[in-house]
């Protein structure tokens, strides 16, 4: 059962906000101020889109992406929690980068600011979520659409038994001009796992692609990252809070294929720059403590 858009629109009567039926039925908001648009879906509070007026859009986001209950949506912001990656049971019924990216979140409250429009989105655990993840905990998510992009996403454990090994990956899909266009800064001597063989390496001068990149950058904060696109003479910087590991992926040109959800040519224009907390980086939250980690993009001209 998806939220009522109507019901919405007459609780959330800002005019920077309209509540509608998007893509497969889903409930959507679309969000637009003196500053930018944005639009996302209370189906894993899943930013879809965030372009800043007179400028390029953000994030990336597939022409072939699946909007259905419970399946995840292929680019834009999904919030990958309470593990990233496979479960760590090996389990195949545990979903790929944990539930919250396909549960329904609620709309809590949204606040008008002379920085733009916070968006406070939220769920609590429920009997079902005791099945992935055993424990109580509040889980809330700020999206400020401004002249910059923010994203805060915050769990308190509100039980009396420590969440363990908690991982989460805000996986932002970057859209960008060309893939051979770009290069990656501020990652420089960082060592890393290299997913596609799982080995440990280190990261000489600045990240170019070439190949299927898969990578969990270690010890990255305090850091800024940044995306230096000169096919579109756009720099992004991209700051992270409460995140020590920063994911990197292009799925190059065979993995673009076996995703049914991704373009064949998808690669060529986009990268994901997670903030995470990823591999040693996973985080215990003790009885009545709060992690909040968080994701800051600017845009500049080159
Ligand atoms: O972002 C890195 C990664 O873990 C890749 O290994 C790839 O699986 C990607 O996430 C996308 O995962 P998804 O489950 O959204 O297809």
């Amino acid at each position: 059962m998806q939220p009522d858009p109507t019901e919405l629109n007459q609780r959330f009567p800002e005019p920077s906000l309209t509540f509608d039926k998007g893509e497969g039925g889903l409930t959507r908001c679309q969000v637009h101020n003196q500053w930018a648009q944005a639009e996302f879906y209370l189906q894993g509070a899943h930013l879809t889109r965030y372009q800043k007026h007179h400028s390029l859009p953000l994030l990336w986001l597939s022409h072939q992406a699946v909007y259905a209950l419970n399946h995840p949506i292929r680019g834009g912001l999904p919030i990958c929690w309470p593990w990233f990656n496979q479960h760590a049971s090996g389990n195949p019924a545990f979903p790929q980068h944990g539930f919250a990216r396909t549960h329904q979140w609620s709309l809590r409250a949204v606040l008008e600011t002379d920085n733009g429009t916070e968006i406070f989105l939220g769920f609590t655990s429920t009997p079902a979520t005791q099945r992935w993840l055993p424990g109580e905990f509040d889980a809330r998510y700020r999206i400020s659409v401004g002249p910059t992009l923010s994203v805060e996403f915050s769990v308190t454990n509100t039980g009396e038994h420590s969440l363990n090994e908690i991982g989460c990956a805000l996986h932002t899909y970057f859209s960008i001009s060309q893939i051979n266009e770009v290069i990656v800064t501020g990652l420089e001597g960082l060592d890393y796992l290299d997913q596609l063989d799982g080995l440990k390496k280190n990261q000489r001068g600045a990240l170019k692609f070439n190949q299927e990149t898969d990578r969990i950058y270690l010890q990255t904060q305090p850091r800024a990252i940044q995306i230096k696109d000169t096919g579109n003479r756009q720099k992004l910087d991209i700051q992270s809070q409460g995140s020590h590991s920063t994911v990197i992926w292009n799925p190059w040109k065979h993995k673009s294929t076996v995703m049914p959800d991704f373009p064949d040519q998808g690669y060529q224009t986009m990268i994901c720059i997670e903030t995470a907390n990823a591999f040693e980086d996973t985080r215990t939250i003790e009885p009545g403590a709060t992690h909040s980690i968080s994701q800051t993009i600017q845009s500049f001209e080159l």
